[in-house]
């Protein structure tokens, strides 16, 4: 066995992280655009501070961003260049609703996304949607209170109906929901959530998630009536927990901590609460309010598949003693003595990869696809703006070997890979531009000064070498 013949290999981006462009096309303001670089940006993306509006005091990264709003052509052609079958990127929900609330599109915001991806297939390249990255229109935020309000189902709903009957043909790939269970660690990029003192968050997060879980089954089913063609994933932010001892409270602690995320695929994959999770909230008090015919919704509209994004493995322990955690990630995790890290404090682990796509193909039996993975590092251009990052190199390599293992070794059905920040972007966690992910180096630093030109790194080469040999030449 080896990776499919159609195997999909390529890049993944998200609107408010490469984009721009944030007033123009008749775009409205989203909950990315006012989330600042810098210290309070952690209060701000859990919902613990207010930013519903630019202040003087703050830098604005997503706003320019790297300008792909501009520049969408020469990015696609360098992806062709590396011979991506396919391009994952996100829609901005407030080109295509400014308000969010609108009855009627707006034009413009289609019209630009209708290009993009005929642009994409110029080249051969096959569109992956994800329809909301963190992204929620600031309107649906102050008017309704983000995806507290159940009328935010509607609103997805109706966007819905809108890029799947506009872009019929041109995009067959859909994930619902980025990172469906960063609303657990993030809040207001995952749903749109502030909170007002005194509030049972974990009561407003739950039923926030029923709703974005509603959404994502009701958009499955449109996807699929509108045309039989579309396949619908789901995306977790991945990684398995292992147990810090073999202790059984450190194993127990680690499963219980797995399924915190898996809570989210459950209800996805196999279209309904898990006995372990109705449990969990009657016994913490957590009501969700559901209405008359959400559990068959949810039933009869499962995905198609299973998109996840992997950076690194997490680790529990059961005992309160066992405190040093890994640094600068929203998923909170016990270090881990036998990995090394990255320049933020990602651990790294390969075969990690392969032991999180066992658990999740043991689980849900449902083809799997990597929408995620590489490694944020500082790069350092030569005089002549080049960048040899061997050791990105190293990183995806030791990667794409352990995820060729699982299907060589395992037998998982895997239908593709797309690395993270193919072309430099805007930091989710940290809104830094220094923390690079790319094959293409983007010229702009963390204040947003430079001239935003393109120049290929070593990885370039390097990848477009991989996707020829459908992974065999690392
Ligand atoms: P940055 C945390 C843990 C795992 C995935 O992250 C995460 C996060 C958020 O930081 O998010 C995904 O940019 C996300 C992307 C993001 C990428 O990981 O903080 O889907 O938007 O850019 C990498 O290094």
């Amino acid at each position: 066995m080896a990776l499919r013949e159609d195997f999909l290999w390529g890049g993944a981006t998200a609107a408010n992280q490469c984009e721009g462009g944030y007033n123009e096309g008749g775009r409205g303001l989203a909950n990315v655009d006012v989330v600042p670089v810098g210290k309070d940006r952690g209060a701000i993306i859990t919902g613990k501070m207010k930013m519903f509006d630019f202040d003087d005091e703050h830098f604005y990264p997503a706003l320019e961003a790297i300008d792909m709003y501009h520049r969408y052509k020469e990015d696609i052609a360098l992806f062709g260049e590396m011979g991506f079958k396919t391009y994952r990127l996100s829609i901005a929900w407030t080109r295509i609703f400014p308000n969010g609330d609108e009855q009627e599109p707006n034009e413009e915001g289609l019209k630009f996304y209708e290009d993009l991806f005929k642009e994409c297939h110029k080249y051969g390249i096959e569109p992956l949607v994800t329809i909301t990255h963190f992204d929620c229109p600031m309107h649906l935020i102050t008017e309704y209170g983000g995806w507290r309000n159940r009328k935010m189902v509607g609103f997805y709903e109706n966007l819905c109906h809108a890029i799947f009957n506009r872009y019929k043909g041109l995009v067959k790939y859909w994930l619902t929901f980025n990172e469906i269970n960063i609303i657990l660690h993030a809040p207001f990029m995952g749903a749109g959530l502030y909170f007002e003192e005194g509030e049972n968050e974990e009561q407003v997060k739950f039923q926030s998630a029923h709703h974005e879980l509603m959404a994502s089954a009701i958009a499955t089913r449109i996807a699929h009536e509108v045309d039989p063609e579309n396949q619908v994933g789901c995306m977790l932010a991945a990684g398995n927990y292992y147990p810090y001892t073999c202790d059984p409270k450190d194993v127990f602690k680690a499963q219980q901590e797995d399924r915190e995320n898996y809570f989210f695929i459950d209800v996805q994959s196999r279209g309904e609460y898990p006995a372990y999770a109705l449990k969990k909230l009657e016994r913490e008090g957590i009501e969700i309010q559901m209405e008359e015919g959400d559990k068959e919704i949810l039933k009869a509209n499962t995905v198609d598949f299973i998109s996840f994004s992997y950076y690194a493995s997490r680790v529990a322990s059961a005992d309160p003693a066992v405190n040093a955690k890994t640094a600068g990630n929203i998923f909170e995790s016990v270090k881990n003595p036998y990995l090394d890290a990255s320049e933020w404090g990602w651990q790294i682990d390969p075969l990690g990869l392969r032991i999180t796509m066992n658990a999740m193909y043991d689980r849900y039996q449902k083809p799997l696809f990597i929408v995620e993975n590489g490694l944020g590092a500082v790069d350092v251009p030569d005089e002549n703006g080049y960048v040899e990052d061997d050791y990105r190199i190293a990183y995806m390599a030791a990667h794409i070997e352990a995820m060729k293992d699982a299907v060589n070794l395992d037998g998982i059905d895997l239908l593709g890979y797309t690395s993270w920040g193919c072309i430099d972007l805007v930091s989710a966690g940290t809104g830094e531009m220094k923390k690079r992910y790319g094959f293409i180096y983007v010229d702009r630093d963390n204040e947003g000064k430079g001239t935003l030109k393109r120049t290929k790194k070593k990885s370039f080469n390097w990848y477009k070498q991989v996707i020829a040999s459908n992974g065999e030449d690392l």
